[in-house]
Order: structure tokens, then sequence, then C-alpha cells
């Protein structure tokens, strides 16, 4: 397991106070070196921009690299430096998602600014440049089929806008509905050659742990198998935790690594253990932080205990949601 990170992801800032800020890395890069996994450590170089092109629009990348200090849009703030830390985000993605596929084995890309609300032609949500997607695009010059799901609670919405018309790059997401960015619909299915190749699972608030064990042992996980990519990437937030603040979900720690648990099986499986791991929101910190080193301990075969575990969650209130998924998508999928 490696994990990708620089130290400049620091200097990104948004607004004084913002949720998105260098403490979430902080934060998750203190409780790995407490743990002692935070010895093996890949320095990027920022993205080219070719690289970025295979994504973003010129015309976006000339906005992004001349905008200024502002906002870019309602809830995103660019500086100066902006640009350069995103395009090291990016490179980052980049080297972890390489990494990964070359030694076949788990990376985790420690990034900010996060990236999955991020289009062709926009910012979102906190995000810039859209990390994952860049990284996606940059493995498909040499190997064929990826799959990427995202876990963070909000939709991914710029990922799903850059694969929509793709067969290549299966897009599974699971996210709250009725917030932030408003789509994520279950009858989103891709068009065109990608038909049948996006997948949105939208959950009520209130949603916790026995639904999204359902929703991968039911819905993620079989298409996963039936899709076979050469490689899993993952987008996670810890943001679909019942303490975050931004965020009506009700993960629990333990909850979490059980997911993590089923992605890295799958990734050792069928990838031949190729798994990328790209950090998009969280929101508390302790939470965060607590994910993400509990998903790195579990990835080496280690057992962290938790502290943010409340009661297990078996009500499978999300059951009537994965209902109607499963109905739209068998159109597609052996479910
Ligand atoms: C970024 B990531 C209403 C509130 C908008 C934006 C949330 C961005 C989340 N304008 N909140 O996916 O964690
Ligand atoms: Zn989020």
């Amino acid at each position: 397991m490696s994990i990708v990170y620089q130290k400049r992801y620091l200097d990104h800032m948004l607004t004084p106070g913002h949720p998105e800020s260098p403490e979430r890395l902080r934060a998750i890069i203190a409780q790995l070196e407490s743990e002692g996994l935070f010895d093996d450590v890949l320095e990027p170089t920022p993205a080219t921009r070719d690289q970025l092109l295979r994504v973003h629009n010129s015309s976006y990348i000339d906005k992004l690299e001349s905008f200024g200090d502002g906002w870019i849009d309602p809830d995103t703030y660019n500086r100066e430096q902006t640009f350069d830390i995103a395009s090291l985000a990016a490179g980052g993605g980049i080297l972890a998602a390489k990494e990964a596929y070359s030694s076949g084995s788990t990376t985790f890309a420690l990034l900010r600014p996060p990236g999955h609300h991020s289009g062709p032609g926009h910012s979102g949500g906190f995000c810039f440049m859209n990390n994952i997607a860049i990284a996606a695009r940059e493995l498909l010059t040499s190997l064929s089929r990826l799959a990427i799901v995202d876990f963070d609670v909000h939709h991914g919405n710029g990922t799903e806008e850059v694969f929509y018309d793709d067969d290549d790059v299966l897009y599974i997401s699971t996210h709250q509905w009725g917030i932030f960015p408003g789509t994520g619909y279950y009858t989103s299915v891709g068009r065109g050659d990608g038909e049948g190749y996006t997948v949105d699972i939208p959950f009520h608030q209130g949603t916790g742990d026995s639904s999204f064990f359902a929703a991968f042992d039911t819905i993620v996980l079989p298409m996963l198998e039936q899709y076979g990519p050469d490689m899993l990437l993952v987008s996670i937030g810890g943001d679909a935790h019942y303490l975050d603040p931004l965020a009506s979900l009700t993960l629990s720690s333990t909850g979490y690594l059980s997911l993590m648990e089923r992605l890295y099986d799958f990734s050792d499986e069928y990838c031949d253990g190729c798994l990328a791991v790209f950090l998009e929101g969280g929101y508390d910190v302790r939470v965060l932080a607590e994910v993400i080193t509990g998903s790195a301990a579990l990835i080496n075969g280690r057992d962290l205990s938790l502290r943010y575990t409340r009661v297990e969650d078996q009500t499978l209130f999300g059951q009537s949601v994965l209902d109607k998924v499963i109905d739209v998508q068998s159109d597609y999928w052996s479910l």
C-alpha cells in the first residue's frame, strides 16, 4: 500500500473557517503516522496541460489559470495559487492510479482540493479539477475498462458528466438525495454508447450501514463482477458518516470499513489487486482520520479499534430505493 501526498495540499484554502480545510489532511496524516501507516509516501508532480485536457476544455483551464481571487461558483472560492495546487492534486491522482496499476496494489490519493463535482467546463462544490476522472483518462491510454465507485455523500456530478457517454468507465455512485448538487437520479443510466454504464443510488437522509451493505451486495458488486474492469477506482468521502456536519446519511466507521473491505476484496479477486482510493469530502476531521486510517489498516491486514461506531443500523431503511435502482438497471445487468 502506498500513499500519494504533497505538503503543498495544505496551502490550499477556500474561505476562513471553511469546512474543506487543511486540517482535514493534517488529521488524517497524524493518525496514519501514529499507526505507522505513513511510511510509503509518493510525491506527485503537477498534471500537464495535456493530461488536464483529457477531461477539461481549454477555455475552462484558461479561466482557472487566470481567475485570481474570487468566487468561481457559489460554493467555491478561487485564489492565485489554486490552479497550481489543483494541478498538483490532479497529478497526485494520476500517480496513485499508475502506481496501483503497475504494482498490483492499493494506493490512497490524499488530495486537496477534491474533484468529483468538477466537470469538463466547470468547478463546483469545493472542486476545481476532476482528479479521479483525469486519472481514469490517463489509465485508459493503456488499459481498456475501468470502474469508479463513488461513495462520498454527495453525488459526483462532475465524474458522471465526464463519462456519461462512455462504455469504458462504469460509474456507480451512492449519495444522499435532496442535497447538493441535486443530481444523481436513479433513472440516470448513461447515454449513447454509455447507456447502462452510469448507476445512481440516491438514499434518503437517515440511511445507514445495513442499506449500504445491501446496495453493495445486491447492486454494486454484482455489476462490478459482470463488468470486469481492469482496475477499480474509488471516490471516498468521510461525509456519509453519521457525525458529518454537512449531510445526513448515517454510516458508522464500522460500516465504512466493511464497505472498503468489499471493494478491496473485489480488486484482489478481479483486478489483480489494483485499487486506487481518492479522497473527496468528509468534514468531521476526527471521523475522516478514523475512516481513512481504518481503511489503510484494513488493507495492511490490521484491525484498528474504532471510536465512532454508534450501534449498527439494521433497518434496511434504503431498500425501497434499491428496489427502484434494481428495476431500472435490470435492463442492463443481471441483479
Ligand atoms: C463537496 B464534496 C448549498 C450548499 C453547498 C456544497 C457541498 C460540497 C461537497 N449551496 N454545499 O462532495 O464533499
Ligand atoms: Zn461530499
